[in-house]
């Protein structure tokens, strides 16, 4: 009621509407409290389905209210809800960030206890969670618990484990012993801390790490970077016999709106050290900061960073910009996000003179040194421009031309609906099959797709003369008839399906549903889409709304919807 109160009568966008539903506490050993996580992820996902558009907040840390005093049991429980809730449709939640263990480390047995508790998915999980709680009373934060365990890996994996973990405490002790393996001390940021950084992007990415834990990692790897700085420093003195002249000078800042600056810092360290001075403007720079510093230093290069995808748009308007002010020096591009092809098709055109993606800043020496130096820049430009033109090229023609929603609409497939023979099917409603024979089933397996999602391209059966795809396609066919018969014999999985008919008509692109042919009474709606990608020897953009008879036609049409899975089992037999 009052999501329809605020968006049907106030106006109010449902993107600002926020729902906070309770968390309520669980494994407080009252059986009517077992579900309440359950009923928060249900909330959330009916909320989300009903209200389309709006937003869930949550208490988070209430959940865990019954294991007070039990740091690692109240961490683990938190995460793991937040992992299921966040997968639901929260978005948002109230819990003490800086006391989260990460999901995917939570030891397997406690795991499994703290879901079966959120879950409710056994009538004793509190009591097997309070057994279990017992042997991580008393222990403190997950740091303190693991430190003895994860010092005995070999040096890679500890520093891993810190960048993960984001434990500062030993981080300078084990990048000096890893430093000591490798010939420069850029291998060490570019190995394992790197390493370390990209599994901690992937478990944030998954919703698995936490914006408080990533904060805690990226201090980690500035420490070890800071650790690493004296050694750059004196590994370039060797090497240039302590001539320490200024070869240019470089502008470096991450873009406006974008915070992330441990790349561009250690971009800025590795040409600092190869005698290039450096002007670092920071993080959140202004187009209007960075090109007026650039004319009052005069700088020979202009470096932008970036790593969140609102940074691609900001560095298009910073290239933008150079052109407007007649700009000549070159611009680089670096960060996680930006990449070649971006820069090509979208940054480079913007401006008239080079601009570089750099992947790294262990490359970022090897391009300065070319666009700067006059007999090599001409060539590096040429090839970098045949590059980028490849890139735009290949970019172009995988995109889809599209013609606008009105002219594929007036452009749809019509018929002559009073002519046509419409049939009339046997019953209305939904019926179901409970379960449907495996073995007819598998006569009509499509082999091609199968092969294809193991990366083996080609026709079934033909791919089995292919000659090189051939002898592991066939492998992997016996494999999978082996474990058809498994799945047959065992009756491991379960085939079930819906399938119905009902009285249906078409307004424009909408196929409405009647619940009964007296055609007086909606049951639903399908809003259908409309092709609107322009093929070769197209004659119509088609939509599925096209197929059903229109509802000023005068003609009684119907629709035969169903749904199917073969999949009931596959869970099980993948766990097992
Ligand atoms: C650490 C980190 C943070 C830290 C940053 C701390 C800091 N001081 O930098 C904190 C916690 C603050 C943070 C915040 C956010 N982050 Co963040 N963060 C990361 C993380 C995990 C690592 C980045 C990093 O430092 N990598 C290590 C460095 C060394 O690599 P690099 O930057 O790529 O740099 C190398 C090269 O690219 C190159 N290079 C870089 N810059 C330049 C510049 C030039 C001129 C040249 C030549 C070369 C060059 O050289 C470097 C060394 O070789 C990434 C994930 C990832 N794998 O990248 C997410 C990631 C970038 N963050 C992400 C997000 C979403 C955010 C937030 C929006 C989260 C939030 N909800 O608030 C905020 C951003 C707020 C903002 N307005 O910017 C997303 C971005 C997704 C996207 N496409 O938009 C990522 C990809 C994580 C993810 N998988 O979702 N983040």
């Amino acid at each position: 009621r009052a999501y329809d109160l605020l968006t049907e009568q106030v106006g109010f966008p449902a993107a600002d509407i926020i729902f906070d539903p309770n968390i309520l506490t669980v494994a407080t050993g009252i059986a009517e409290h077992d579900n309440y996580g359950v009923n928060f992820i249900e909330a959330t996902q009916q909320i989300k389905a009903l209200c389309p558009g709006v937003k869930i907040s949550g208490g988070v840390s209430n959940i865990s209210f019954s294991f007070r005093g039990n740091d690692v049991v109240r961490e683990a429980l938190h995460s793991a809800f937040l992992f299921h809730a966040i997968q639901a449709g929260l978005d948002m939640g109230i819990v003490n960030a800086g006391q989260l263990e990460i999901y995917e480390q939570i030891p397997p047995d406690l795991l499994e206890c703290v879901e079966d508790v959120l879950l409710n998915r056994r009538s004793d999980a509190t009591d097997r969670l309070l057994d279990l709680a017992e042997s991580y009373k008393g222990q403190g934060t997950r740091e303190l618990k693991e430190d003895l365990s994860w010092r005995e890996q070999e040096v890679a994996a500890r520093l891993s484990h810190a960048m993960v973990k984001g434990i500062d405490a030993f981080i300078e002790e084990d990048v000096e012993e890893f430093r000591q393996t490798v010939d420069r001390a850029l291998l060490v940021i570019e190995g394992p801390l790197m390493a370390g950084m990209s599994t901690v992007g992937d478990l944030f990415g998954a919703g698995q790490m936490f914006l408080p834990q990533v904060v805690k990692s990226a201090r980690v790897m500035k420490k070890a970077v800071n650790y690493l700085l004296p050694f750059m420093e004196e590994e370039k003195l060797d090497s240039e016999d302590g001539d320490v002249s200024h070869r240019a000078t470089i502008l470096l800042a991450t873009v406006k709106g974008d915070v992330h600056d441990i790349g561009k810092n250690i971009v800025g360290v590795v040409l600092g050290c190869n005698n290039y001075r450096i002007i670092d403007l920071g993080v959140m720079v202004s187009s209007e900061q960075i090109l007026k510093t650039a004319q009052e230093e005069n700088v020979d290069i202009v470096g932008l960073s970036g790593l969140i995808t609102p940074s691609l748009d900001e560095m298009v308007h910073v290239a933008k910009e150079m052109k407007r002010l007649q700009f000549t020096v070159p611009l680089l591009i670096g960060g996680a996000t930006t990449s070649a092809r971006h820069t090509a098709v979208r940054i480079a055109p913007e401006y008239d003179n080079p601009v570089v993606h750099v992947l790294d800043a262990s490359r970022s020496v090897g391009v300065v040194d070319k666009l700067l130096n006059p007999e090599l820049r001409g060539g590096y430009q040429q090839s970098n421009l045949e590059k980028q033109a490849e890139l735009v090229a290949s970019f172009e023609t995988r995109q889809l031309k599209l013609v606008s929603y009105e002219e594929a609409y007036d452009n749809r497939l019509t018929t002559d609906w009073s002519e046509l023979d419409i049939a009339t099917p046997e019953f209305i409603g939904n019926r179901t099959i409970e379960s449907q024979s495996l073995d007819t089933l598998r006569d009509f397996i499509d082999w091609t797709p199968f092969f294809m999602t193991w990366q083996l391209k080609g026709k079934y059966p033909r791919i089995f003369q292919h000659e090189t795809l051939g002898p592991p396609a066939r492998e992997l066919f016996e494999h999978a008839q082996q474990l058809l018969d498994d799945i047959i014999s065992q009756q491991l999985f379960r085939a079930t399906a819906v399938y119905g008919f009902w009285p249906a008509a078409s307004v424009a692109d909408d196929i409405i549903v009647y619940t009964d042919e007296s055609r007086s009474e909606q049951k639903t709606i399908f809003h259908a889409l409309r092709q609107q990608t322009r093929r070769k020897g197209q004659d119509y953009f088609r939509s599925l709304a096209d197929y059903v008879a229109p509802r000023d036609s005068n003609r009684s049409d119907y629709i035969g919807p169903f749904a199917l899975t073969t999949g009931i089992g596959v869970a099980e037999l993948v766990a097992a």
